[in-house]
């Protein structure tokens, strides 16, 4: 099995779970800027020219929720996800894409506005925008944390993992505000696992 990685990119949500489910797998570290996500042999294995990308099986595919739910069903065991038919499988479902379709593009906006956009394009007003968004999809996730270690049935799962990265994130680029406190909380008990932080090596860049 081979990731195609970026230090401190969304594929450290996949490397993450590989490392908690301990997944053997060869790691094919890119540079962010270097050209190589724009390669021709690269852009067919994602069109997109972003990470994550798995291979896995002679199967090549993107999208970290998606790679997420995939190493899960065919190598989770149970583990790390509520089973199918439970109460809390649609819960656990739901946080899991939340976190990229809701939590991540005003991060994404953020992001956009503070490093990625040259600097004629960055906007002010863009970046506020996408300040007050991530701040209310903040709220929504410290109240779900709020007095729990986990997002789902106080266990650990995946759910935890796709939201966590965009936390850590946050925090990486001092964009993480100190309330709720919840969310400290929650993310401190998650940056204590070695699987977080082998997975997190080489910090953000
Ligand atoms: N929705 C996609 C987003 C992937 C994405 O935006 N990846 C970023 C890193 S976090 C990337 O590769 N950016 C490089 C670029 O746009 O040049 C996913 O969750 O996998």
């Amino acid at each position: 099995m081979k990731l195609h990685h970026i230090p401190g990119s969304r594929s450290c949500r996949v490397r993450w779970l590989l490392e908690e489910l301990g997944i053997e797998y060869e790691l094919d570290q890119k540079t962010l800027g270097d050209g190589s996500l724009r390669s021709e042999a690269y852009l067919a294995k994602n069109p997109n020219g972003k990470v994550p990308t798995l291979e896995d099986e002679g199967v090549v595919f993107h999208e970290s929720g998606a790679i997420v739910q995939y190493l899960l069903e065919r190598y989770g065991e149970g583990r790390l996800a509520p089973a199918v038919g439970t109460q809390s499988r649609p819960i656990f479902l739901q946080w899991l894409h939340w976190a990229e379709a809701t939590l991540m593009p005003p991060m994404g906006a953020i992001m956009a506005n503070r490093f990625v956009l040259k600097g004629e394009d960055r906007s002010e007003a863009a970046l506020s925008v996408g300040r007050r968004q991530f701040a209310n999809a903040l709220r929504i996730l410290g109240e779900a944390v709020d007095g729990k270690q986990f997002l789902v049935d106080d266990a650990f799962s995946a759910a935890d993992i796709m939201a966590g990265y965009s936390l850590s994130l946050a925090r990486g680029v001092g964009e993480l505000p100190e309330e709720p406190k919840s969310l400290a909380t929650w993310l401190e008990g998650l940056a204590s696992r070695p699987a977080y932080q082998r997975s997190f090596e080489g910090g953000f860049g």
